[in-house]
């Protein structure tokens, strides 16, 4: 049986947002799910190559947490990067180009899906090596702490990549120095087609940091309210001066690891179940039962956003190749 929405959501929790909050929410999720479902279709029709990673399923993690965000805050991610960009307001046109490899992309077309960057709005990657994003982000938090700025680094990665050896060595230094920085491991419990139950000796990720003396705590990643309420009580925590936290985003992938994976490894009754607490449908079904928005101002969100991202798909098509004059520039050879 589907529970009600408000069995779903932490109902205390979501007294704080106004109907304003509640519809960009929504609007900013539905934009990440559209705009993933369109690449997976761009991949499959031959548009897209190379490695994609979607984000479906996850939503709510990068749409909560950006919402905590200040200016000048740092955010940097592994290779399942499209959500934490277009949740930080970067334009999907860019993301879509750069997805297809296209010189409008926001990498210029040369870094593909794993590979986004946007300066301005302080988004350091994309980045492909498992693991790799725990150690930039300390840096980058190193830098606003040496600077004396009040700013943060939103550090993401994955359960699989929470077992590497330099993610370790990051929280020591990390905490030594009390950097500003928040470790957020999205755990959608798989690493490619291995289940954390498989790989780990405790499965609790956010007690990782007990032997840092680093706080942890479990956070519902596919309850928005959750997301947001927790999140913003752990980045003020951060903000202050206290050093890091782990907040450890329990979430799901619905779709394979990357476009070659068919994700046999789990049952189907797995991956149902837990699109039962999918975090769309359920703040849409929070909206219509406690009447925030009518039915036809949410359908109004829905076609916007479908509209949106055929125009970003439309944009990509027609943005141009790099030129063969670029191949080896702004690149590591
Ligand atoms: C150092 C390194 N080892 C192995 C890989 C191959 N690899 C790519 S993604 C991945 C799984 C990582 O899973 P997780 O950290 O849980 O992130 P998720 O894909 O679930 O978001 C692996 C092993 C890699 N890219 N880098
Ligand atoms: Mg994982």
């Amino acid at each position: 049986m589907v529970k009600k929405s408000e069995d779903k959501l932490k109902t205390k929790a979501s007294t704080n947002f106004s109907k304003q909050d509640l519809l960009k929410y929504y609007q900013e999720m539905l934009l990440i799910r559209r705009f993933e479902e369109k690449a997976g279709q761009l991949y499959g029709m031959g548009l897209i190559a190379g490695f994609c990673h979607l984000y479906i399923g996850q939503e709510a993690i990068s749409a909560g947490m950006h919402a905590t965000m200040i200016e000048g805050d740092k955010v940097i991610t592994t290779y399942r990067d499209h959500g934490h960009m277009i949740s930080l307001g970067s334009d999907p046109k860019k993301i879509m180009a750069e997805l297809l490899g296209r010189r409008d992309g926001s990498s210029k077309g040369k870094g593909g899906s794993m590979h986004l960057f946007d300066l301005e709005r302080h988004f350091y990657g994309g980045h492909g090596i498992v693991g790799a994003s725990v150690p930039i982000g300390a840096g980058l938090a190193f830098a606003d702490k040496y600077k004396g700025t009040n700013n943060v680094t939103y550090c993401y990665f994955g359960d699989g990549a929470a077992h590497q050896g330099q993610v370790y060595e990051a929280f020591n230094m990390a905490k030594l120095w009390d950097l500003p920085v928040l470790f957020i491991i999205e755990n959608n419990h798989y690493a490619m087609g291995t289940s954390l139950k498989r790989s780990s000796s405790i499965d609790e990720l956010h007690k990782r940091g007990i032997g840092f003396n680093i706080p942890g705590a479990k956070i519902n990643g596919m309850d928005i309210f959750e997301v947001l309420s927790e999140g913003q009580k752990w980045v003020d925590y951060v903000r202050s001066g206290k050093g890091p936290v782990i907040l450890e985003m329990d979430t799901y992938r619905y779709r394979g690891h990357s476009m070659s994976d068919p994700a046999t490894y789990r049952s189907k009754e797995e991956v149902n179940c837990k699109k039962e607490q999918d975090p769309i449908d359920s703040l849409r079904s929070y909206i219509l039962d406690k009447k925030v928005a009518t039915e036809a101002e949410i359908k109004k969100i829905d076609d916007s956003v479908k509209e949106e991202v055929n125009d970003v798909v439309e944009f990509a098509k027609n943005s141009p190749e790099p030129d063969a004059s670029e191949l080896m520039t702004e690149i590591y050879n």
